[in-house]
């Protein structure tokens, strides 16, 4: 009977054991990363034509590098592109006699209005860094008669971002590309009211425009975002 018992013990506790350890792997948090617009249009590297300051072959490769890590070390990453018509209502193109930065009115909404720039199926539209890594690319801007900057919008409709998202389990994201001061802002401020916890990292960023840009790591702080230099995971693990 003793040893029946201690037989009966053993396999209980075998079970007990198998069971209990979850591997740390499947307990960590999800965080997503969405690259926001890396696209030759908006670099300097490729001579786009509404390319950002700062946006050199060093800037962009220092992204590639520091995004295909992330992928990596089993973060999920999405994209933002920017796809717009050839009509689009944000080109001066469209409106004649108007300069690039120039702005106008559509109603009660102010269109700033840019350069022709990634043009739906032109080369200098596609996103510079290896497509593979991306779990998806949502793309904004498509309506002619509005323009987007929020990879979760387009033109007051939602994308397919969010649902996306929180599909794959993920509340925390890590947002960085172009431009600081309207794609990143504007995809971070829409994230954070749809209760992500965001962090922006500003060092993977740049903004077309100097005041703009502070205005909106101003903004951003102001609702709540992190804004860090680099990828610090001790202060995204604490947000
Ligand atoms: C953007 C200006 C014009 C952006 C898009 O994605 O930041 N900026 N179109
Ligand atoms: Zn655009």
């Amino acid at each position: 009977m003793k040893y029946i018992m201690f037989f009966v013990q053993v396999a209980l506790f075998g079970a007990f054991l198998s069971a209990s350890p979850v591997p740390t792997v499947f307990a960590q948090e999800k965080i997503g990363v969405i690259v926001t617009g890396v696209q030759a249009d908006f670099t300097m590297w490729k001579r786009g034509t509404l390319a950002v300051p700062g946006t050199d072959q060093a800037f962009i490769k220092k992204v590639e590098s520091a995004t295909l890590l992330l992928a990596r070390n089993g973060f999920m990453i999405y994209a933002t592109q920017d796809w717009h018509p050839a009509d689009h209502i944000s080109f001066t193109t469209n409106h004649p006699g108007k300069n690039p930065f120039d702005t106008i009115q559509i109603g009660d909404r102010t269109q700033t209005l840019w350069p022709p720039h990634c043009v739906q199926g032109t080369e200098n539209a596609k996103v510079l860094l290896d497509n593979s890594i991306f779990l998806a690319i949502v793309r904004i801007g498509q309506h002619p008669q509005f323009d987007s900057y929020s990879g979760f919008q387009d033109g007051g409709t939602s994308t397919e971002m969010h649902a996306i998202l929180q599909a794959a389990g993920i509340r925390k994201l890590i947002i960085y590309g172009l431009a600081t001061d309207y794609c990143v802002k504007a995809t971070a401020i829409d994230a954070a009211s749809r209760g992500y916890k965001v962090a922006v990292i500003e060092g993977l960023s740049k903004g077309i425009a100097p005041e703009t840009t502070a205005t909106a790591l101003k903004e951003m702080r102001a609702k709540g975002i992190t804004i860090l230099d680099k990828i610090d995971m001790t202060r995204i693990t604490a947000m």
